[in-house]
């Protein structure tokens, strides 16, 4: 298989590191690919039309995305449904809150990064980061005791907090979160995650 990916992305380091807890990430060859979403990436787009990451191409000359699908596919190949586990539909709805936390932080360095100043939108990015600070506070009262296991709902969220601490280093987002700083404290610290740090 082969993975166009970039190690930055929360996206793909939630693939990344549901590979390396079902013992696939010997399988999977990466392609490393700088993606903007202002201009086509040619490998990327070859595989998949909305030329994004993460992109995965099987074996079999198949391209599956987007990361949501990988998971399920590649937890699907190693026959283990505890880590995608499908009809729990909280572990799911924690793994969409986790998916929506990383579309707003990817899209306000977007946002604050790339889009020359003059154009920047206040009103959109407080309100991006108002979402992050409301999903933070969810988190943290919420969901303790569904990210006490390992799943595509505790990956997610990991992979979404690393990305913060990454993009966002003067966050704050463990001050008075203490239960959500403790949670990433400890799944940080596992080896599929150790593997993946973004950079
Ligand atoms: N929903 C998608 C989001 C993927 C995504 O937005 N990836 C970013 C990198 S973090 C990307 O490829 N951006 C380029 C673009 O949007 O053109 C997924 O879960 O895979």
């Amino acid at each position: 298989m082969l993975l166009h990916h970039n190690p930055a992305s929360p996206f793909v380091r939630m693939v990344r590191v549901l590979a390396h807890e079902t013992g696939q990430a010997d399988d999977i060859e990466e392609s490393v690919a700088t993606i903007l979403p202002i201009e086509r990436h040619a490998a990327t787009s070859d595989a998949n039309p909305l030329g994004r990451i993460p992109t995965l191409v099987t074996d079999d000359g198949e391209a599956i995305f987007d990361s949501r699908v990988i998971c399920a596919y590649l937890a699907n190949r190693a026959g283990n449904t505890e880590i995608h586990p499908s009809t729990n539909f909280r572990v799911m709805t924690l793994f969409a809150l986790a998916q929506g936390l990383c579309d707003s932080a990817v899209n306000l360095r977007y946002e604050t990064g790339l889009r020359p100043e003059a154009l920047q939108w206040d009103q959109w990015i407080n309100r991006q980061r108002e979402r992050i600070g409301i999903v933070l506070d969810d988190l943290n009262a919420n969901w303790q005791d569904d990210l006490s296991a390992v799943h595509v709902g505790s990956i997610g969220v990991a992979a979404a907090l690393g990305y913060l601490d990454f993009r966002y280093p003067d966050l704050g987002w463990r001050d008075g979160r203490d239960g959500l700083a403790a949670f990433y404290e400890s799944f940080s610290q596992r080896p599929s995650m150790q593997a993946t740090v973004p950079g």
